[in-house]
């Protein structure tokens, strides 16, 4: 029998991956954050994955962290604010050959996940599939995307990327995968902040134009400074693009405020002003733009880390 694939964090993409998963017959088993939510899931009595208005439920076994069991592939799907403590509380059931990946979006989360499992593999992901829960267990399939993976610090792929062919998950293994990291994060940047604040989809930002260029003349400089000139390459070009192609979309920043969810701005504008303070960079308007989000979440009772 093929190794599990456990997954931590039954939200949006923990549930799109696990129900896709389970459907090419793999053996998949969810963890729970407690036995309250186990009971709950098994009332439900699984996963509901909705595509293209169709409902598919699948029975996937659920356990609690302190369920018994060698966990060898974990696939980590918290909110970047939630993956090192969520991790922390398994890591007693990591096998030794044990691999982890990590869906969280921006960058910090995933280097503090390393830290805590030294002896364990940890593939970074960058995600463009989208989507969302519209109930309790159920998720819906709302954009269609790709998966880079990879791991900076050993270049080989894993023999399970068959398991995603299986599962039709469009991926690929990058060789550079911080780079897509970076670049991902940089678009976020100059997009979801200005999204919130001036309460627009990313459509929107068309009229604010030379805010945008600003933003992305400092995140290239921030870019090039810190080792990432490919992420770096185009980058105004192709936040105007996003901007376009998205137009009609609110960003995931917006849609997390607009919602009263905490936001992961820690890992997108918070890592970013954190690294060019590191370097001893200067850089007026992201660090403007941070305070004033800061601010802005802050009114509305919102965590601001
Ligand atoms: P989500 O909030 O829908 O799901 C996270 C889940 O993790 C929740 O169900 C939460 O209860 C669970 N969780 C938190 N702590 C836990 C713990 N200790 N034990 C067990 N479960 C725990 O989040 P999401 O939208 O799936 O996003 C996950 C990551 O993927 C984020 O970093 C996000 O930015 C990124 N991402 C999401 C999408 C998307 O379309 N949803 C797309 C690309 C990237
Ligand atoms: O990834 C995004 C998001 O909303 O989080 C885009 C669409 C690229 C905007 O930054």
């Amino acid at each position: 029998m093929s190794t599990p694939w456990h997954i931590l964090g039954a939200g949006s993409l923990g549930t799109l991956w696990a129900t896709r998963l389970a459907r090419a017959g793999l053996p998949v088993r969810l963890i729970l954050r407690d036995i309250d939510r186990l009971h709950d899931y098994a009332t439900a009595g699984g996963l509901t994955l909705v595509e293209q208005g169709v409902a598919s439920s699948y029975a996937i076994p659920g356990e609690t962290p302190d369920s018994p069991g060698p966990i060898r592939r974990l696939l980590v799907a918290c909110k970047a604010y939630d993956a090192e403590s969520a991790v922390a509380g398994i890591t007693h059931r990591l096998a030794p050959d044990a691999e982890l990946i990590l869906l969280q979006n921006g960058l910090g989360s995933q280097e503090a996940v390393a830290a805590q499992v030294p002896q364990a593999r940890c593939i970074s992901a960058s995600s463009t599939e989208g989507a969302f829960r519209d109930g309790d267990w159920r998720v819906v399939f709302a954009g269609h995307g790709y998966t880079w993976l990879g791991d900076a610090g050993h270049p080989v792929a894993p023999f399970w990327l068959d398991d995603l062919e299986a599962a039709k998950i469009p991926h690929e293994w990058s060789a550079d995968i911080l780079t897509r990291l970076w670049r991902k994060l940089a678009l976020n940047c100059a997009i979801n902040p200005l999204t919130v604040l001036h309460d627009c989809r990313n459509g929107g930002l068309q009229e604010h134009h030379c805010e945008v260029a600003t933003l992305c003349a400092e995140l290239t400089e921030l870019l090039e400074r810190c080792g990432q000139p490919a992420a770096a390459d185009n980058l105004q070009q192709e936040v105007e693009r996003v901007i376009q192609a998205t137009a009609a979309n609110f960003s995931s920043m917006y849609q997390d405020v607009a919602n009263k969810r905490r936001t992961e701005i820690s890992y997108l504008l918070g890592h970013a002003c954190k690294v060019a303070e590191r370097h001893q960079l200067n850089l007026p308007h992201l660090k403007q733009l941070q305070q004033r989000l800061t601010a802005h979440l802050h009114s509305l009772g919102l965590p601001v880390d």
